[in-house]
């Protein structure tokens, strides 16, 4: 049987500054449902990378005193040291100036134009540099700047090639309403499909003002656009980055990306790819921004976190932990050094951690390390986990990060309930109660166990180290695992530093 393969890819990140947690953010959450989908026995190929053509990378290298290769040579090393930093599993890192990326998109662009869909023309309109987008007078915020970033865009007239966009307005509506859940959450769909519905004017897509690009193969004096450059990325990196035959992957099954990129995946992507021939992608998932102050936390703005004090204050797994339970997915959330502190304390040293802490001794106390047998006492467990389970795919399987949390964690106060209820240590002063104590010893590191694989996704190096602890092959972490009576049976527990050590918070 051939295994299933599952394509997913965060954006190509700018190049024109330090990543920061909203970065973080989208590659921890693309990376938890790639995991995800390895346990379920897929064959995942999962891309991430920078974005380093364009007006915004010249500048900021201008500004560094830098030429634009240099100063994308270094910061993508940044972004890519902080996908390891991440543990991210990506499968390649894609970077816009490889020579195959720019061959295949000058062959895509060539394919475009051979079918009628790319013209000259010229063009006048207000430029965000940070967007590297025109906006109409009508979209601009007060005082003429970016409805996005608020800084001031500039007035842009050039001769240069325009892509039939407007052309495509009633294939992309067929195709919305042939894929219902193509865009989530439904609002972010609606927001698309009203754009598309309100008319779509065609768009310029080369540039002949700068020379920091990929040149337009029939044309010489133009660089084709940054975005188009960087959207193809999803598709020339499986011609050279994805080995033999990369492109069995094609279709992306999930694209993850914040609200602010939505006009750009929602509808320039679909129309720019039904003109290249290409099939169209399964789903994209929009989330929201990662807020400090309340406000969206931008290069623009200034008001960045950087992930490391906390990774190396409280361990990666935590900030994973935390943005993916924190920030609802496909919802704005704000990121703060105390909540962050609070969901560490109680959830997790003293929820997850303490409980695995607690039931390693006992096994070690009462019964010398060895996991006690079943003792068919625990039928309502066995069935609550193969809930938790079923619920945990499904909220995946919907791209909900955060329910998927959730879920699994549902399973962790019944666990702490179990152990308040049936208080092990009274049982073991009576030795009536041998069988009964040998039961909740079982089931609470069947519950473990289950945990440990339905949580580790989300927290890869904690849940390994809580299946060192019980005894199990932490390697093992397929989804079926996590269900009753899958474990080695007779194991011996391993007892080890705790999960979640206490630690002093940062400062706000
Ligand atoms: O837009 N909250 O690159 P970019 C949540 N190169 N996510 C955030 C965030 C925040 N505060 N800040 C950044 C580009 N992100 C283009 C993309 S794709 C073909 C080209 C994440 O460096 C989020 O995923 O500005 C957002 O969509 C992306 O970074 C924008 O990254």
């Amino acid at each position: 049987m051939t295994r299933g393969t599952y394509y997913l890819t965060t954006p190509i990140y700018y190049v024109n500054a330090n990543p920061h947690v909203g970065h973080a953010y989208t590659t921890i959450m693309t990376d938890i449902v790639a995991r995800h989908h390895r346990q379920l026995g897929e064959d995942v190929f999962f891309l991430t990378g920078t974005d380093e053509h364009g007006a915004k990378v010249a500048q900021a290298a201008v500004a560094a005193g830098r030429s634009p290769k240099e100063h994308a040579d270094q910061l993508s090393e940044r972004f890519r040291a902080l996908g390891a930093e991440l543990d991210a599993t990506n499968s390649f890192f894609i970077r816009t100036t490889d020579d195959a990326h720019k061959a295949e998109v000058q062959r895509l662009l060539t394919i475009m134009h051979e079918r009628g869909d790319i013209y000259r023309g010229s063009y006048g309109g207000w430029y965000c540099v940070a967007c590297e987008t025109f906006y109409n007078e009508g979209d601009l915020a007060d005082s003429r700047t970016c409805p996005i970033h608020g800084t001031a865009v500039e007035w842009m007239e050039e001769d240069n090639w325009f892509f039939r966009l407007s052309a495509y307005r009633d294939r992309l509506l067929a195709w919305y309403d042939e894929h219902p859940d193509l865009v989530i959450p439904t609002a972010r769909r609606n927001e698309a499909r009203r754009m598309i519905e309100d008319g779509l004017e065609d768009l310029s897509i080369s540039r002949g003002q700068i020379d920091w690009g990929i040149q337009v193969p029939w044309d010489p004096e133009q660089v084709i656009y940054v975005w188009v450059d960087a959207l193809f990325n999803y598709w020339t990196a499986l011609q050279y980055g994805a080995g033999a035959d990369g492109t069995r992957f094609w279709p992306p099954d999930l694209q993850v990306m914040a609200k602010d990129i939505l006009k750009f995946h929602a509808v320039i992507w679909p129309a720019l790819l039904m003109s290249a021939g290409l099939e169209l992608p399964h789903r994209l998932a929009i989330h929201g921004y990662v807020l400090k102050g309340g406000e969206k936390m931008s290069k623009t703005t200034g008001n960045l976190v950087d992930p490391f004090p906390f990774i190396e204050t409280y361990g990666l797994d935590a900030l994973r932990y935390y943005l993916a339970r924190e920030i609802r997915f496909g919802e704005d959330g704000t990121f703060s050094a105390e909540g962050f502190h609070q969901r560490y304390t109680t959830e997790l040293a003293n929820e997850f951690g303490n409980l695995l802490n607690r039931t390693v001794n006992m096994v070690t106390r009462y019964r010398d390390g060895v996991i006690p047998p079943d003792r068919g006492r625990d039928a309502a467990l066995a069935d609550e986990i193969h809930a938790r389970i079923t619920a945990v795919r499904g909220a995946l399987g919907d791209t909900d990060i955060t329910r998927a949390v959730d879920e699994a964690w549902v399973l962790v106060r019944r666990l702490n309930r179990l152990v308040e209820e049936r208080t092990p240590w009274t049982l073991a002063k009576d030795p009536d109660r041998t069988e009964d104590l040998d039961q909740v010893l079982h089931s609470l590191c069947e519950g473990l166990r289950a945990v440990a694989v339905l949580l580790w996704p989300v927290m890869p190096g904690s849940c390994t180290r809580a299946m060192q602890a019980l005894g199990e092959v932490p390697g093992e972490m397929a989804i079926h695992r996590a269900e009753w009576g899958t474990g080695v049976g007779g194991g011996t527990v391993v007892v080890g530093e705790p999960l979640f050590p206490r630690v002093e918070g940062l400062p706000e």
